[in-house]
């Protein structure tokens, strides 16, 4: 079962992972270093089935970065919570008030100022996809501001316009603005590669919580690569994913043992409902998953 390697990573961290402190204080244990497989052909997804996974969360979320967005209100209003925290300690912090998580997010709901000034998350992914930013040299030694460069736009170019090219990448990683971020990327390099009619996608993700990030981002990946591969004409291929800093929270200890104890069950199937103009007009409509039959949802704390 594709599931199999995922199972196999969480109990080896689990087994013989190092015990680490980390920045969050809870402590992890820690293997540097993952790869796992996923052959998506006929629109099999890495979609974890031992327990149930958000998926249209994770496609929501994925959604909200294709249009660049880097404040949490579009995702609030859709009653997607997984950026939250963030802006919510940030409020804490700055303002002294310490008003309650469910409280802020009401208030970046329903006031539109309050939620510009507080609900953005800093040049997170969304900006970097979409409009990495530039700096053209003026004179005296200044700079000012060039056009944003989309690279998700220009990815969908070369596939269609230079298959073989060994160039075409996404990053996430902008050195110069990795400080104005609320998280610094961990999904942070996507690469792509045609293979005959096939589009195989490599991620690397620096930071892996096996446990509650893992079965999202391997959902999101597959899911790019399947949009892509559309938009050029492609099936989807392999997803190769390499993790560097994999790691298990010591406070997921009741999720790990629940779900080491489940057998995968099914084999999900994506379906892309519609062909939209564009990568960047996918709606949640256009996605249906089949097959899809998982064990119960497993609730664990997460690490801000
Ligand atoms: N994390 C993931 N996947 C994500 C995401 C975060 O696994 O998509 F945004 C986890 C990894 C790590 C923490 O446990 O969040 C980020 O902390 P740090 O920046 O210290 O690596």
């Amino acid at each position: 079962h594709f599931e199999q390697q995922y199972l196999d990573l969480m109990r080896r961290i689990w087994r013989e992972g190092g015990e680490r402190k980390d920045r969050t204080g809870i402590g992890t244990r820690s293997i540097f270093g993952a790869t796992l497989r996923f052959d998506l052909a006929g629109g099999a997804m890495p979609l974890i089935t031992t327990k149930r996974v958000y998926w249209k969360t994770a496609t929501r979320e994925l959604l909200w970065f294709l249009t660049g967005a880097t404040n949490i209100r579009p995702l609030v209003l859709q009653n997607v919570k997984i950026w939250n925290e963030w802006p919510h300690a940030r409020y804490v912090e700055e303002t002294g008030d310490e008003i309650a998580l469910d409280i802020f997010v009401e208030r970046v709901r329903e006031d539109e100022e309050f939620a510009a000034k507080w609900g953005d998350l800093g040049p997170i992914y969304g900006k970097q996809w979409v409009d990495w930013p530039t700096y053209q040299p003026v004179a005296g030694g200044l700079f000012r501001k060039g056009p944003g460069i989309n690279q998700v736009a220009e990815v969908v170019d070369s596939l269609r316009d230079n298959p073989g090219s060994r160039r075409h990448i996404i990053e996430g990683w902008n050195v110069a603005e990795v400080p104005q971020m609320a998280l610094p990327p961990c999904h942070k390099t996507y690469q792509f590669h045609v293979e005959g009619n096939r589009l195989n996608c490599l991620l690397y993700q620096r930071s892996c919580d096996v446990a509650l990030g893992l079965p999202f981002n391997l959902w999101s990946a597959a899911l790019l690569q399947c949009m892509i591969a559309q938009q050029v004409d492609l099936e989807p291929g392999e997803l190769v994913w390499m993790g560097g800093d994999t790691h298990l929270y010591l406070n997921h200890e009741d999720l790990i043992r629940e779900q080491l104890s489940r057998e995968p069950q099914g084999a999900p199937r994506l379906e892309i409902v519609r062909r939209p103009p564009s990568i960047f007009d996918y709606a949640i409509e256009d996605f249906a998953v089949h097959d899809y039959a998982p064990h119960g949802p497993i609730k664990a704390p997460v690490a801000v």
